[in-house]
């Protein structure tokens, strides 16, 4: 299967997150008691990566099956603690999705998605694979069950809001006795027990759940009373091909890993590359690889197209656990000694693999799953239809196609009366840390370089959204350029901004910074007439990317006429309305009070940048981009393009290097040290 336009581009963004954020932390994360795990989490959150089974009429991105198990595989190739955790929520949410009432759906995406996590709770000590033999008791009185019983294993079991929950009401019956409920964490009765230390997936945690005399609501029941085995079992058909997703990601990392590596390690005088014994394993490892992600992919399909795929959820499971477990074991074998050591990664790996064998039903659980279905579909007359299970249509979740109409996530109430309206200005260049030097001429290859949003600026709309998410508001960008500008205000989009405008026309070209903040401050005019109301802020990048003099900002400052502070790393709302910004200097750092409406620089944040969400990023991909011309902007010939631009460059240099070292010999280490400090004084270095 190929994946369509839009799942390359959301698992791009996904591998990108993998990348740079978890695959170089959890390592360390691990070994530090979980210290920064909740921080990466957090950035996952902002992705909307634990609201991937949400629908969009309920605040979230309305992915295919395809889709989430798609993205599953990039998480796990990062981490499946993270991973466990994360889509942990769609398995908690599957039974919701299939046999929730409207109302229903509401409340739980509401509520999963304010406190952020959610639980499935089906084991128990003695109901592992026998999943019927569920103890847990459900007891009806007046507008309540009241549940008893203790839950084991249960991943996100310490951190959920929200928990699915079967549990018996009518004990002795069986499977045919078992209901669902949906079961808030903060009801009284709740605790937690024995938070488990396990061999691998640490990243997840796992907990006993207990229930003592909990009452729940009676619309708190899911499906019909006694009818609950079923739902879970078809919970379970649902999430097991994600859970074949993970091993795929593990398989995947296993390959890139022990390719690399046997690539650069010598042995007999060549790489053990190409050895026939290590092309052999390596071989075998990209085959089980590709093979578990078409198994999933199947089932993904299969589920999307509303057709029956219990059967091939479970080889899914098996196949994609089975081939990442193989390919961690073949791995370390490719490294011998090192992929052995913890210094290497595949010894995390290692652990990790084993319980994707186990969790969701055991492999064994899955064999018998299939053979259960193929006693069914093979017979004397020979092969009868796919399955022979009625059709069962996957509500969970919906097909993106038509693309959903996003609806806004919940979202912290802002603060009356104090929203925000503010405007970043953005620009787009080059990505100098991709431009390289031409050998022989000397010159640089600007070719085939991509365009990005200057890195400054970046700095400056996350400065803009993160006071929208403090308090409210908007957040405008605008930038001005050709029309492959669009490109950096989509991004600005997909980040989060509301809405973009680019000043684009002929006329403008050759403008210098004098130019462009005239004519910058006359769109921005334009923009505030339109709104009846200037912007309480205007953000600019501290503009130093690309040889610029940072003058664009008290530009547009003098221009409108309003306060300016420069070089800010972070700006917060203040309650009399004025935006205080802290400023680094020499002495540690300064704070400045503007009134609103004022304009800040930013300079590099503390804070990390945040990846675009997959609601955002969607919409932003198709958004309109508000075009402004010299019609709307109207600046006198003489200020506009490259006859309104007096700069003049006369001269470039390239400053030569030097190297200035001393080195202090002969003496003791008190001594050299003190030799030292007087140097740098005199220096004026301290
Ligand atoms: N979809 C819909 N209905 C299903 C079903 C499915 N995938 N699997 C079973 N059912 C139904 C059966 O059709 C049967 O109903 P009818 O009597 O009306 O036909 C009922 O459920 C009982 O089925 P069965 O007799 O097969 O149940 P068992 O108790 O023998 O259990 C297994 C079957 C082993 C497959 C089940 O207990 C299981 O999946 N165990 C593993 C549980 C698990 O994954 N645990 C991990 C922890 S959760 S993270």
């Amino acid at each position: 299967m190929i994946l369509d336009q839009d799942t390359q581009e959301l698992v791009a963004l996904v591998r990108e997150f993998v990348d740079k954020e978890i695959i170089p932390n959890v390592g360390e994360i691990e070994k530090n008691n979980n210290e920064g795990e909740e921080e990466l989490l957090e950035k996952a959150i902002g992705m909307g990566l634990n609201a991937l089974c949400v629908p969009a009429e309920y605040g979230g991105p309305g992915l295919t099956n395809v889709q989430v198990f798609s993205i599953a595989e990039e998480v796990a190739r990062g981490d499946i603690g993270i991973g466990t955790t994360l889509i942990g929520n769609c398995l908690a949410s599957y039974p919701v999705l299939l046999v929730g009432t409207d109302e229903q759906k509401r409340y739980w995406f509401k509520t999963m998605l304010e406190k952020k996590w959610a639980a499935f709770c089906l084991t128990e000590p003695g109901a592992g694979s026998d999943a019927g033999s569920v103890r847990t008791t459900a007891v009806e009185d007046g507008d309540y069950y009241v549940l008893n019983g203790t839950k084991s294993f249960i991943s996100n079991g310490p951190i959920a809001g929200i928990y699915t929950v079967l549990a018996s009401t009518r004990p002795k019956a069986g499977v045919l006795g078992l209901t669902a409920f949906m079961v808030e964490r903060d009801l009284p009765g709740i605790s937690i027990g024995k938070e488990e230390d396990k061999m691998g997936m640490r990243l997840s945690c796992t907990s006993e759940v207990i229930f003592d005399n909990v009452r729940v609501p009676k619309d708190h029941m899911l499906g019909k009373k006694n009818r609950g085995f079923k739902i879970i079992m078809e919970t379970l058909d649902h999430s097991r091909g994600g859970v074949g997703a993970f091993g795929v990601g593990i398989a995947q990392r296993a390959c890139e890993i022990a390719t690399v590596y046997a690539k650069q390690r010598k042995q007999f005088g060549a790489p053990v590359a190409n050895l026939q014994a290590v092309e052999q394993m390596l071989a075998d490892m990209e085959i089980r690889t590709q093979t578990g992600r078409q198994m999933y992919l199947h089932a993904a399909e299969l589920m999307d197209a509303g057709q029956p795929f219990t059967m091939e959820a479970a080889i899914a499971k098996t196949a994609g656990s089975d081939a990442g477990m193989a390919n961690v074991v073949d791995g370390i074998q490719v490294m011998g000694g090192y992929g052995y050591m913890r210094d290497y990664p595949m010894e995390k790996l290692y652990r990790d693999a084993k319980i994707l064998q186990i969790y969701e039903g055991t492999n064994q659980v899955q064999r018998g799953v299939i053979a259960g279905q193929m006693k069914k579909k093979y017979n004397e007359d020979g092969h009868k239809a796919p399955s022979s299970a009625p059709a069962k249509k996957s509500e969970a979740p919906k097909s993106a196609a038509p693309a959903p109409k996003p609806v806004e996530a919940p979202k912290a109430a802002p603060v009356p009366g104090k929203e925000l309206n503010l405007l970043v200005c953005v620009k787009q260049v080059p990505d100098t840390t991709q431009i390289k030097i031409d050998p022989v001429k000397h010159t640089l290859i600007r070719e085939g370089v991509p365009a990005i949003v200057n890195t400054f600026d970046t700095y400056a709309l996350e400065t803009a959204l993160r006071l929208k998410d403090q308090v409210g508001g908007k957040v405008t960008v605008i930038s001005m350029g050709l029309p492959a500008a669009k490109d950096a205000l989509r991004e600005c989009l997909a980040a989060g901004a509301d809405e973009a405008y680019l000043i684009t026309d002929r006329v403008f070209g050759g403008s210098d910074t004098l130019a462009t903040s005239k004519i910058i401050s006359t769109a921005i005019g334009v923009l505030e007439e339109k709104n009846g109301k200037p912007f309480d802020c205007i953000f600019c990048g501290k503009q130093a990317i690309d040889g610029d003099t940072g003058q664009v900002g008290p530009e547009i400052s003098q221009h409108l006429n309003r306060a300016l502070i420069s070089y800010a790393v972070e700006v917060a709302l203040q309650e009399d309305g004025s935006l205080k910004c802290k400023r680094e200097s020499d002495e540690g750092y300064d704070y400045y009070a503007a009134k609103t409406p004022c304009i800040v620089t930013v300079n590099k944040t503390p804070y990390d940048l945040r990846y675009p969400n997959f609601i955002s990023q969607r919409a932003a991909r198709n958004a309109e981009i508000h075009e402004l011309s010299s019609a709307e902007v109207v600046v006198p010939a003489e200020e506009r393009g490259l006859a309104g631009s007096p700069t003049k460059v006369r001269k470039t240099y390239t400053p030569t290097h030097e190297k200035n070292g001393m080195k202090i010999e002969g003496l003791g280490g008190a001594e050299a040290a003190e030799k030292l400090v007087s140097l740098m004084t005199a220096a004026k270095l301290l």
